[in-house]
């Protein structure tokens, strides 16, 4: 095991030696950041490396217009510091993304984490020393490092995907996707923009433009399910009032399946009479956030008559709201089930359509053809603008892992192993893969309420490998098989593969069709990772 006098100094990399540490860490995002502050609270010497300028990975790179949390600010936050609890206020029910980025960096700060952070640093390869037991990571400027350990810490959501259209590069105007938003900003006051893709990141864009533009053509394939976020400012009351129920508002978000602040009504939407259900459907609306996703009845979100019956409320409110019955009729969801696909929260996205300079165009009808000099063109017109924006998603889960070289035992790399979907333990690791914990492919809901116990368990698992005098802990290919099995086997039945999204790898061309993450509620896989590490990491080989 590595020990601290191992450990050389930054300036010592860049003279050519090369970097050695207990732990390396990919990314300083959300995850990233919690890492390096777990590790050197084990007393592991740490360092990450971040492809960015500036640490916060989704909250440094989304900075596109209109990007905010859709759960609770406070139900966000790390959960580690009673201290930082007490001391930071957050401004919104739903932080926007500036806020959220000053957050991030003020953990770096008040942690002192950023002497464990080289940023401007991209990893282009991680290669697994069999010998050593070690990984070695070489970064785009040369600039490489060692450890015993590699976490990658590169977000689920982090790998953004272009389609490959014709023409693309011709564009002679500003083209940028919503996964990369340049930092300087993109002036839109005035000016023709186009946006393709009406997921959450455009529907968030789409209404916070619209609001300065000339005019905007939105390119819809997909209509989705939205729901009214109902953002506001925290007042000073209100803060106080968080800040003494943090201790209620996590225990709750532990006890809900995916880590959320809201628990289903137990009732089915069927056994209540109409009236007494459009009444919670009603009531439900008028409240912020995912409540009216997944605090309503329990049976909305399994496909059936409940379902349908909620998602016939939905495309009423729609109607209701869009003026034109023609473009009421576009925007109603007519391909997925009512959750089966994420549910954007938005601020006043329907009624953006309502303005007279605002377009909507149907490219499942008539699909994009290629990218012009000027625009774009579809199989049925040709459209012109001055901006071009892509909200078309991610690779996500697997992409941010496949796009870097990760090389394990005899040369195998882990885009190959996952060519036709991730095959993992638990999605912590992969067989073949030592050493290599992978917080991507594990959490799924409220993002950091679901990381801290898994970036947790990592931490504790490498402690209990130094501990133990062992130099190496590995999946095995058993583990591995039953619970790629599992994922296969229980993916198909939950409601978020049914539809063609980013959760079962369908919006990307190509990539084999499976559920990414794990279809087990948090609880169940903080239980499951327990019961492993208790009985001394079943399930892995310790050497
Ligand atoms: O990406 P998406 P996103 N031609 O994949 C369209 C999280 N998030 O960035 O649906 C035309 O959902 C595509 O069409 P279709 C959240 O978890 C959170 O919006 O495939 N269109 C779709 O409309 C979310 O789920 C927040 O038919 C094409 C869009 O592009 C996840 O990130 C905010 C196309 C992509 O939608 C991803 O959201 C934002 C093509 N060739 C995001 N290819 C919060 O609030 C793709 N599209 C915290």
């Amino acid at each position: 095991m590595a020990t601290q006098h191992e450990t050389a100094s930054g300036a010592a990399g860049q003279s050519g030696e090369i970097e050695q540490y207990d732990v390396i860490v990919i990314g300083a995002g959300v995850t990233g950041l919690y890492a390096l502050y777990r590790l050197r609270e084990l007393g592991f010497t740490a360092k990450s490396f971040e492809e960015g300028s500036g640490v916060g990975g989704t909250w440094f790179w989304n900075r596109y217009p209109g990007c905010r949390f859709d759960s609770e600010s406070y139900s966000y936050g790390y959960s580690f510091s009673e201290e930082l609890l007490q001391e930071w206020d957050w401004k919104e029910h739903y932080s926007a993304q500036p806020d959220t980025e000053r957050y991030l960096n003020y953990v770096a700060d008040k942690f002192d984490l950023r002497k464990h952070i080289r940023l401007n640093s991209r990893v282009m390869s991680a290669v697994f020393d069999e010998k050593e037991d070690r990984w070695e990571v070489v970064m785009e400027d040369g600039h490489r490092a060692r450890g015993r350990f590699l976490v990658t810490s590169v977000g689920i959501l982090s790998a953004g995907y272009t389609p490959d259209f014709e023409g693309k590069d011709t564009f002679k105007g500003i083209s940028c996707h919503t996964g990369r938003w340049p930092q300087e900003g993109v002036d839109m006051k005035g000016k023709r923009v186009g946006v393709i893709g009406t997921g959450a990141s455009g529907v968030q864009l789409i209404t916070e433009i619209a609001k300065e533009v000339g005019h905007l053509t939105v390119f819809q394939r997909t209509a989705n399910f939205c729901a009214p976020l109902r953002n506001g400012p925290i007042d000073d009351e209100t803060q106080k009032q968080i800040k003494a129920s943090y201790p209620e508002i996590f225990k709750k978000c532990m006890e809900t399946a995916g880590s959320f602040m809201h628990e289903f009504d137990t009732r089915s939407a069927m056994s209540v009479s109409p009236e007494e259900r459009l009444e919670q459907y009603e009531r439900l609306w008028q409240e912020p956030g995912f409540k009216k996703w997944l605090g309503n009845f329990y049976d909305v979100m399994l496909p059936g008559e409940a379902n349908e019956d909620y998602a016939e409320f939905f495309k009423n409110k729609i109607r209701e709201r869009v003026h034109d019955p023609v473009v009421a009729e576009m925007l109603i969801p007519k391909t997925h089930m009512f959750g089966s696909k994420r549910l954007p929260c938005e601020s006043g996205y329907y009624e953006v359509f309502n303005q007279d300079n605002v377009l909507l165009v149907d490219v499942r009808e008539a699909p994009i053809q290629r990218i012009t000099e000027t625009g774009l063109q579809t199989t049925d017109a040709e459209y012109e603008f001055e901006i071009l924006v892509y909200a078309t998603g991610f690779d996500a889960v697997t992409g941010s892992l496949s796009r870097l070289h990760i090389e394990g035992e005899g040369g195998k790399t882990l885009s190959d192993k996952f060519a036709n979907g991730p095959r993992t333990f638990m999605g912590v690791q992969s067989a073949g893969f030592p050493n290599l914990f992978t917080i991507n492919q594990a959490s799924v809901g409220n993002f950091v309420r679901a990381a801290e116990p898994l970036v947790d368990w990592i931490c504790e698992a490498m402690d209990y490998v130094r501990q133990n005098g062992y130099t190496c802990i590995a999946a095995t290919p058993e583990a591995e098989a039953d619970w790629t099995r599992h994922v296969a086997e229980e993916g198909k039945k939950i409601l978020r593969s049914q539809a063609d999204s980013w959760f079962v790898g369908a919006n990307i061309p190509g990539k084999a069709r499976g559920l990414l993450t794990s279809p087990d509620s948090a609880p169940v896989m903080r239980a499951k990772r327990a019961a492993v590490a208790e009985k001394g990491y079943e399930g892995f080989i310790l050497r």
